[in-house]
């Protein structure tokens, strides 16, 4: 039940992993909080992705809070890499353990903010015409909430239903006996194109651009190993939280190029029959040298040719893209799938999509029927979410404008910006956020946000504002990080080039969680160092 009062202490966006966490925190310091979620319920991307095969990628006994030990040793994960289901009961668990739900206000969408100079506050503009008052204003938006529907002439005119992986509806959809299409094989296609074959009459998948994927090789855990990491709950926290990917994996601290290419080959098999991200912890050189690179290319296509029979398929399958600077996916018979009598992969980048008709859709040179269409065309990633709200900060600049559309993103440490007092984002751009384990991610950065807002209270300051020097220096940073590595050659979302029109840039702190984290640390100790304190 949502009270009358319209002035809070802080007003959150989102009621995911992060605004869980942000309003449990903020509400231990006596404050004040009101979390705005477009869902009917908790979730946030787990709450909105429930297409058929949505699972997590990272494992499940990391994909966790670690904030109570009590929490911990409270839920079983059944398995290495949790289904959304799960995940979401996870989190549903969390919102009634805490009694969460009181100051979350659900099926509400916040249309714009603006900081008032005057009294110091945000002014939360909602979309059913109401507005909230708050001093602190978070954005728990996430990097991959803004779905993309590309512009496909004729949409509107088409007689099926149409879906978006990252908007699925909560009832089942049923594909028995139809004619499916799926645009896309990103983590979310790769996923649902398996599940979906199995049971539609014939599928069809578009594919732009073929995609390296991993089998997952997913397992039961057993009682005895769910025994052992709550009886190791203080380890797997030190890992999550002093890790440089926050989630276990380790990189073989070995170059590709110091061993022979048998043995190379060996190590690649080995971690292809152990499945998950084994692969891409082989070797240290793996996301820096385009050699090295190339030699899992390799062996990935190798296996693709091996696996799909038909070699005209097999063929449209196999990626040239530098192994790795597109997110690493990982699969449950992808590959395998297109062995299906059922199964017709269509190569959109020769063939180009034309329109979308009334009983299907066109491409230059053929027409497809079909009764359903499933977009797992991804998302517009980190300025996507922020972008979808007006949010204006001092002299009622927005973050559109003062970013550019994304041309000239600043931030200082991806928490804060410059001109939008007391703003902070959760996992925001130029932070680390996707390329370590999220989980961790968010707790480290809600905590950091906590402290410091409780360390105003303690000081009886009223703002925190990021200095233009010091989201300069940092935003460099980022950039001049990522221009070592080899993300930046590929389009993808990583760095903008899957929307049309988007400004090219890589908004992922590439340095390390551990570092990232000291860093952090070291700026909170010297007393919020290259931020303004009022
Ligand atoms: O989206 P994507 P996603 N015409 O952008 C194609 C996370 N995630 O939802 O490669 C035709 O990766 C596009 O083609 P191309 C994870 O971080 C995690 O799959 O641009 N095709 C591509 O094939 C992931 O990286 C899990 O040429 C078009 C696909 O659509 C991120 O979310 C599960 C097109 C989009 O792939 C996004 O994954 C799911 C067009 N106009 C997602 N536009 C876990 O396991 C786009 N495409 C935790």
């Amino acid at each position: 039940m949502i009270d009358k009062v319209k002035e809070f202490d802080a007003v959150i966006i989102g009621a995911g992993f992060s605004g869980l966490y942000m309003l449990h925190r903020l509400r231990e310091l006596g404050l004040s909080v009101r979390v705005i979620e477009t869902g009917n319920d908790v979730g946030g991307v787990w709450y909105w992705n429930r297409y058929p095969g949505a699972k997590c990628d990272i494992e499940s006994i990391y994909y966790n809070y670690t904030f109570s030990k009590e929490l911990y040793q409270e839920w079983t994960w059944t398995s290495k890499y949790p289904e959304q289901e799960e995940i979401l009961n996870y989190l549903n668990y969390v919102a009634d353990k805490f009694d969460l739900r009181k100051d979350i206000q659900f099926e509400t969408r916040i249309t714009a903010a603006q900081y008032e100079e005057t009294n110091n506050q945000w002014n939360v503009e909602l979309n059913n015409g109401t507005s909230l008052k708050a001093k602190y204003f978070i954005s728990g938006v996430g990097c991959l909430s803004a779905a993309n529907v590309p512009n496909f002439k004729g949409l509107d005119r088409f007689k099926g239903n149409w879906y978006h992986t990252g908007n699925w509806p909560k009832e089942k959809v049923d594909f028995s006996g139809k004619r499916i299409g799926v645009i896309g094989n990103g983590s979310s296609g790769v996923q649902a194109i398996p599940e979906i074959a199995k049971e539609a009459g014939h599928l069809t998948v578009f594919q732009r651009t073929p995609q390296y994927t991993i089998p997952a090789r997913n397992y039961k855990y057993s009682p005895e190993f769910i025994q052992k990491t709550k009886d190791n709950y203080e380890e797997i926290r030190r890992i999550m939280h002093e890790s440089p990917t926050g989630n276990g994996l380790q990189i073989r601290n070995i170059s590709a190029l110091s061993v022979s290419p048998e043995e190379r080959t060996q190590t690649y098999e080995k971690a292809w029959q152990e499945g998950g991200f084994a692969l891409t912890s082989t070797f240290n050189d793996l996301f820096t040298n385009e050699v090295v690179n190339e030699s899992v290319g390799e062996f990935i296509r190798g296996k693709i040719k091996e696996i799909v029979k038909n070699p005209e398929t097999a063929k449209k399958l196999l990626p040239n893209y530098l192994f790795g600077t597109k997110r690493p996916i990982l699969d449950t018979g992808y590959y395998e799938t297109f062995n299906r009598e059922n199964v017709t992969l269509v190569d959109v980048k020769s063939d180009p999509i034309v329109e979308i008709t009334p009983n299907g859709l066109r491409t230059e040179n053929e027409e497809y029927e079909l009764d359903v269409l499933v977009f797992a065309t991804g998302y517009d990633g980190m300025t996507g979410p922020l972008f979808r709200i007006d949010i204006r900060g001092r002299d009622g600049v927005s973050l559109k404008e003062k970013w550019e559309d994304g041309a000239a993103v600043r931030t200082y440490l991806g928490i804060a910006t410059a001109g939008f007092p007391n703003f902070f984002m959760i996992t925001g751009p130029e932070s680390p956020s996707v390329l370590v384990n999220m989980p961790s991610a968010i707790e480290q950065h809600v905590d950091w946000i906590a402290d410091c807002i409780a360390y105003l209270n303690q000081n009886n300051l009223d703002t925190v504002e990021s200095t233009s020097e010091a989201e300069e220096a940092w935003s460099k940073h980022c950039r001049e990080i990522a221009e070592m590595t080899l993300y930046v050659k590929t389009d993808s979302w990583y760095t903008g080039a899957n929307i049309e029109g988007k400004p090219r840039s890589f908004l992922i702190y590439l340095g390390g969680f551990d570092y990232y984290k000291q860093k952090c640390n070291e700026i909170s100790a010297k007393g919020y160092e290259g931020f303004v304190l009022s």
